[in-house]
């Protein structure tokens, strides 16, 4: 299949594409190399080094004989999207190439009005072009599940059936996403979902959780095309950015009390389930919702699991109830569907001290790299 990554230099990205290639796909990517560029503005960096582009698909190449194209632009100027699907002809576009931090979205009004003109933008044109250049082409979107936000209700793929006054119909379920940047999600599914809808477009929104883990079986065939591991407390997401922590012997920041509870997945399960999507396409004019994580747990339980395995390699962490700097519930009911992708073959690599201890071996490999000053939290929804 013709497959392009978008957002391919990326942490889920890079991997996928890999994955595909390596599946015997035709993989291309396309990527504007931003998140290099959030890395300089925030004085970051991955805890690993990563190598450009260029290298990594170079090696890749010289390594399994497999091509990997890459287009470097942004999907938000539609000349480049165009003349892309032009020439590539895609029949799968997975689209990952969004400004994906929370609190990126909410350090002030400029960073939340450019994670909306990127995103909500980028996946417009993504639409257009999709319509204008290959109505044929399947959309696989990432979106995430922090667009539901923590109802007291169990959360449903995409869909729950309501009954009001007498009146039964399937709607789409109800969004009270937590940052701006999780708001460009929902804005992007209503897009999508209209398209579906008007232009006979076949979609499947991957509702994402939190990913961890770095590593996939392509990643690990040489060090050049070694995964980004985000820590600071901008880019660095819940269970990769606390292990980060124990390898520094820095305490484990849980925001506020940590009952905050969310779903989770190694990224070799985030892997699968694209190829899981592309095999198994939308129809034309289908909107599909699959909820992407396999185990859910609190902030809490994490910090608990990783300092108990920290203590079995001689690391003594502690773990600390930091001030929560966003705005969220703490305490909640938290029980969200994800049969989808187990139904169409899904088997899920789960949380076990095995994975820690590898996620945090290699954090210790590194963990010169890591800057200090970048791992307590700054920005605050307030
Ligand atoms: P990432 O920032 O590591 O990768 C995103 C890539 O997209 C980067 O390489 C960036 O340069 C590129 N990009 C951004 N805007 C672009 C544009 N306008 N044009 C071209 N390229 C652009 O993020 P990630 O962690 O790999 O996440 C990928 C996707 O998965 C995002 O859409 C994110 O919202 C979603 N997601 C991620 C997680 C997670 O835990 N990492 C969880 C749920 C959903
Ligand atoms: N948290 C802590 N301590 C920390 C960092 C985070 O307690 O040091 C808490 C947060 O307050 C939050 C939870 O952990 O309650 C998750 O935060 P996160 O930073 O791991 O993840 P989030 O901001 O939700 O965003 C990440 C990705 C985003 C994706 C989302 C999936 O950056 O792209 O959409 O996970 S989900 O959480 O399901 O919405």
């Amino acid at each position: 299949m013709r497959i392009i990554v978008a957002g391919g230099d990326g942490f889920c990205g890079w991997p996928t594409a890999l994955y595909l290639s390596e599946k015997g796909h035709e993989v291309t990517i396309v990527d504007n190399l931003v998140r290099r560029e959030y890395d300089k503005e925030l004085n970051s960096n991955s805890v690993t080094p990563i190598a450009s582009l260029e290298d990594r698909v170079a090696k890749w190449k010289e390594l399994t004989g497999k091509e990997i194209k890459v287009y470097e632009g942004d999907l938000n100027h539609y000349d480049f999207l165009s003349l892309v699907f032009k020439q590539e002809r895609p029949e799968a576009f997975v689209h990952f190439a969004e400004q994906r931090s929370a609190p990126y979205s909410m350090i002030d009004r400029e960073h939340a009005v450019y994670t909306h003109e990127n995103n909500v933008i980028g996946n417009l044109n993504v639409l257009y072009a999709i319509k204008e250049f290959e109505p044929d082409c399947h959309l696989i979107k990432l979106g995430t599940m922090g667009e539901y936000g923590q109802p007291n209700i169990d959360i449903e793929e995409g869909y729950i059936e309501v009954e009001h006054k007498g009146r039964k119909d399937v709607l789409p379920f109800p969004k009270q996403p937590g940052s701006f940047y999780h708001l460009t999600k929902v804005h992007d599914t209503d897009n999508i979902m209209f398209a579906c809808k008007i232009w006979g477009i076949r979609a499947t929104d991957l509702n994402q959780g939190v990913v961890y883990g770095l590593n996939t079986e392509e990643t690990l065939k040489d060090p050049v095309l070694v995964n980004r591991l985000d820590y600071d407390a901008i880019f660095g997401t819940a269970l990769n950015r606390f292990l980060t922590q124990a390898a520094i012997g820095h305490d484990i920041t849980v925001y506020g009390s940590g009952g905050q509870t969310r779903g989770y997945l190694n990224i070799k399960d985030t892997v699968r389930c694209v190829e899981i999507a592309a095999e198994n396409p939308a129809d034309r004019g289908e909107f599909r919702v699959f909820n992407q994580f396999t185990e859910s747990f609190s902030v809490l339980e994490l910090a608990q699991k990783i300092q108990s395995v920290a203590k079995g390699l001689d690391i003594d962490v502690e773990v600390s109830n930091v001030e929560n700097p966003r705005v969220e519930k703490e305490e909640h009911y938290y029980n969200a569907v994800n049969t989808a992708l187990i139904d169409l073959g899904l088997e899920p690599h789960l949380l076990t001290d095995e994975v820690l201890e590898e996620i945090l071996t290699y954090s210790l490999q590194h963990k010169d790299r890591i800057i200090v000053d970048n791992v307590l939290p700054k920005v605050t929804w307030k």
